[in-house]
């Protein structure tokens, strides 16, 4: 296992159920570190390098819509492995399949209305972080817990 810090993102969505802190603390139990945050509006272009790959979607226009509605949650987690645990909270894209213990199993919402966002690899962890934060956002605070989440 590997120190890593990953990206994950809670969507308009969060806010407007007013579920924002019930999602964090699944990040925070898990034994994750948070060494950034930041609300955020996302402008379309900067929806469009962050879901790069998903450009030429028919589901794009409409996924830029929802991401761009309200204020986002950006965070920068670290921990052994951050990125699969990360996306293991998360659960997989598809809503309607996700298992309950999931983030996207438990708190529905269509796929492309999904409420949640985790890089799927340390690569794309370190672009996406790219584009939410500068180097200056990052704590490095001493984490007098982590000896009991490796
Ligand atoms: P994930 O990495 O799990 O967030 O999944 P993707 O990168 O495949 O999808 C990113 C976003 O595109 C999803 F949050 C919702 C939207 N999407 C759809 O609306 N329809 C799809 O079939 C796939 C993705």
């Amino acid at each position: 296992m590997a120190m890593e810090r990953t990206f994950v993102m809670l969507k308009p969505g969060t806010l407007q159920r007013r579920i924002l802190g019930e999602l964090i603390s699944r990040f925070e139990r898990k034994g994750l570190k948070i060494v950034a945050l930041r609300l955020t509006r996302m402008s379309p272009e900067l929806c469009g390098l962050h879901y790069a790959e998903h450009r030429d979607r028919d589901f794009f226009p409409d996924l830029t819509a929802y991401m761009t509605s309200g204020p986002v949650l950006a965070m920068a987690l670290e921990g052994e492995s951050a990125v699969t645990a990360a996306r293991g909270l998360c659960g997989p894209t598809q809503t309607e399949t996700a298992p309950p213990g999931t983030i996207r199993g438990d708190f529905g919402a269509r796929t492309r209305k999904n409420i949640v966002h985790a890089s799927d690899s340390p690569e794309s962890a370190a672009r996406e972080l790219g584009l939410f934060f500068s180097p200056e956002d990052y704590h490095n605070w001493e984490d007098d817990n982590a000896r009991w989440f490796v």
